[in-house]
């Protein structure tokens, strides 16, 4: 028995050892990434020269590797403080959807004043129960059986609560299952351990990893480290999603090894990505900002290490980051092969650096608020759709 446990604990030490062997360094190393080179290729990273000769990402624009950031240009805008992040506030994050604004309001000020409720009513008639009928004040028993009145009340009520919750809550199922007309469509795929986006009218593909911190042994020389300006630990990516605000995005959500899940709090958005089948899911981001979400399906090593960023900014910030990507407006011609796009970040001159300069986030956010369309444009357009 004894020499069994030993066995077994001898075992457990050589799993844990071997795990821990794996996991920070050989599993974290871009070699276990078949696309790391074009995210890096695409991503703007610093004090990095390639080899002469090195291939650069094929398909993608060949952005210079030594070019700074501009912060606030497209593609890396400032995040908004306590918007589209966790900030240690107790509840759901603030919604940037009609959806998520519909279901927050659903759970917030229906849902959850009910539970309480219910457990309140049911909590005080325990204590009356206990009580009023105890043995002390009772030396007699009541030989009760039936009281019909009762017997309805306790029918009638929870049928009554199920019907008041269910009304809501289906109304909010086809809300989310009858989308708007998209305006435009985004193939999400996951992968051990990080995100692709692919934009097919717009010509726009490319990887999306996470931005390991500065003094993180396991990052490469030639990987940027995370900057406050990309956002929270763990959170932040060196290629963002940039998508228009105002404009009804349908997600085709799919995954090429294991089970992934393409999740964002702030758009009520967790959608399953399974190998071999696209999901579809939606979103009408109502105002410019960056929006951080994480994979939450437990994936394998390093699934608490493949966040999302999706950047909503507008229309024509949109098109410069499809023209930096390489990419071209739908029906537009495709840019000629070998052709070099302009743009603030792979383009690092200093007259073309400071021509990128964008405005300050706080006046794009506080020209979105103003100018963001209301819940109800996009419930007539759904209207207008059926
Ligand atoms: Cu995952």
């Amino acid at each position: 028995m004894t020499g069994t446990g030993v066995t077994m604990r001898l075992i457990g030490w050589a799993i844990a050892l071997a795990a821990a062997g794996l996991t920070p360094a050989a599993a974290q190393t871009p070699a276990s990434a078949p696309n790391q080179t074009s995210s890096q290729a695409s991503a703007p990273s610093v004090n990095v020269t390639p080899p002469a000769g090195t291939p650069q990402n094929p398909g993608q624009p060949d952005v210079a590797q030594t070019s700074a950031i501009v912060v606030g240009s497209v593609g890396h805008a400032l995040p908004t403080p306590h918007i589209g992040q966790p900030d240690g506030r107790e509840g759901l994050q603030t919604q940037v959807t009609p959806i998520g604004q519909e279901a927050a309001s659903f759970h917030n000020y229906w849902l959850l004043p009910l539970c309480a409720i219910i457990s309140i009513v049911v909590l005080v008639l325990l204590i009356i129960a206990l009580i009023r009928f105890r043995r002390g004040a009772n030396p007699v028993p009541s030989r009760n059986s039936h009281n019909t009145a009762i017997e309805v009340i306790w029918t009638l009520v929870p049928v009554l609560i199920l019907v008041g919750i269910a009304i809501p809550s289906i109304r909010l199922l086809r809300d989310v299952y009858s989308p708007p007309p998209a305006d435009l469509t985004v193939k999400v795929t996951g992968h051990q351990w990080y995100w692709s986006y692919e934009l097919p009218d717009y010509g726009v593909s490319f990887d999306s990893y996470m931005l390991k911190e500065k003094n993180d042994p396991t990052r490469q020389a030639s990987q940027r480290p995370r900057t406050n300006a990309d956002g929270p630990p763990l959170l932040a990516v060196d290629n963002r999603l940039v998508l228009p605000a105002g404009k009804v995005v349908k997600f085709i959500v799919t995954a090429d090894d294991v089970i992934h899940s393409f999740a964002m709090p702030s758009f009520w958005i967790k959608q399953d990505a399974n190998p071999g089948q696209l999901h579809e899911t939606w979103a009408y981001i109502e105002r410019p900002g960056v929006y951080f979400g994480q994979c939450s399906e437990l994936c394998g090593a390093r699934h608490g290490f493949m966040p999302i960023v999706i950047e909503a900014t507008t229309p024509a910030r949109f098109a410069q980051w499809v023209a930096e990507k390489g990419g071209h407006m739908p029906g537009a011609a495709p840019p000629a092969p070998g052709s070099t796009t302009i743009s603030p970040v792979s383009n690092p001159s200093p007259a073309a650096t400071a021509a990128a300069q964008p405005p300050p986030a706080a006046a794009v956010y506080a020209a979105s608020l103003a100018s963001a369309p209301t819940n109800k444009n996009v419930a007539n357009r759904a209207t207008q759709a059926q």
